[in-house]
């Protein structure tokens, strides 16, 4: 689990790096608080932080509260290790948003149960997050995550003035399937169908599972034209790789695809901009399956 370590002192953030790497832990450093800040803006950022009171710029207590206030849905545990004792300052730190509080000079032994206290909470907080948004059988974003991130791209397109489209994909006569081989058989089938959405997908684009046998995605920087890349990609691949279920028997499947890419001028929210995609994906049903419709 990566640490970081905010302090002024060179000194400090050496013996802090120190224990935490013998300790099974990835320091990262920091100098001051702004310098922080920037290392928790990314995805893969640290979860626990020991963080310093008296810096130059911003002290320990204010980067504290600067954290709190950005923090939408993470969750950021911070112990604050400090030369200043006493209960006003433990009052002081931890109103400001400190879980803990430890006085340097500190005694080794202590700062490490201390430290694996909040990564155990930090575990927990992972973990909490990963059943609030993951789909329990395929592991893509569930309905909604991906219900949030479509919130989220939608405004993200509208900022940098770039296209942005969406599939709906869904498997074509699924419950043939599940009659046929049986429900677990099923399940395999969507694991598979999943699989192949990751590897014929790009990094930046993100996949959820909407219903039961029904996938959103959503294609950023991606206009109409190139969805349609993608979609075909994806059908045929599906179409292609059956799935293995025991020995000697494999399902083949296919799906169909509805394509719309979001118009601001047309789509006056979220849902009527998904509706083109649904209806998009009604009349590739209708039309006989195994095809995607714009
Ligand atoms: P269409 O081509 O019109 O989409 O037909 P369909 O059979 O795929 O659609 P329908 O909506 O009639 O059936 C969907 C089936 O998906 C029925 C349901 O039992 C199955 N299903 C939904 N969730 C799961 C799941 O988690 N596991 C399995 N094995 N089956 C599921
Ligand atoms: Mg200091
Ligand atoms: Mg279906
Ligand atoms: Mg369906």
């Amino acid at each position: 689990m990566d640490v970081l370590i905010v302090d002024d002192d060179a000194v400090t953030r050496l013996a802090l790096s120190a224990a935490l790497e013998e300790w099974g832990f990835v320091p990262i450093l920091a100098e001051n608080g702004e310098k922080a800040l920037k290392k928790l803006e990314v995805d893969t950022a640290p979860h626990l932080l020991i963080i310093d009171w008296s810096m130059p710029g911003m002290s320990g207590p204010e980067l504290c509260k600067t954290i709190r206030k950005r923090e939408d849905g993470q969750f950021f545990y911070i112990l604050m290790l400090t030369g200043k004792e006493g209960n006003e300052a433990i009052i002081e730190a931890m109103e400001a948003g400190a879980d803990d509080f430890l006085n340097k000079p500190f005694d080794h032994r202590v700062l490490k149960v201390r430290i694996a206290a909040g990564s155990r909470i930090v575990r927990l907080e992972q973990t909490l997050n990963q059943l609030a948004s993951r789909d329990a059988l395929t592991q893509c974003w569930n309905r909604r995550m991906i219900d949030e991130l479509f919130t989220t791209s939608i405004a993200e397109s509208a900022r940098k003035r770039s296209p942005f489209s969406i599939m709906v994909v869904d498997i074509d006569h699924f419950k043939v399937v599940n009659d046929t081989y049986g429900h677990a058989a099923g399940d395999v089938a969507l694991k598979h169908v999943v699989n192949i959405l990751n590897t014929n997908l790009r990094e930046y684009d993100q996949v959820g599972r909407y219903g039961g046998e029904e996938f959103v995605i959503l294609l950023p920087a991606t206009d109409q034209n190139e969805a349609w890349g993608v979609a075909e990609r994806v059908r045929s691949a599906i179409q292609f790789q059956p799935t293995l279920v025991g020995d000697d028997v494999s399902i083949d499947l296919t799906v169909s695809i509805g394509i719309a890419q979001y118009d601001r001028g047309r789509d006056t929210n979220q849902n009527t901009f998904f509706e083109r995609a649904d209806q998009a994906l009604f009349t590739a049903k209708r039309s006989g399956r195994n095809r995607i419709v714009c």
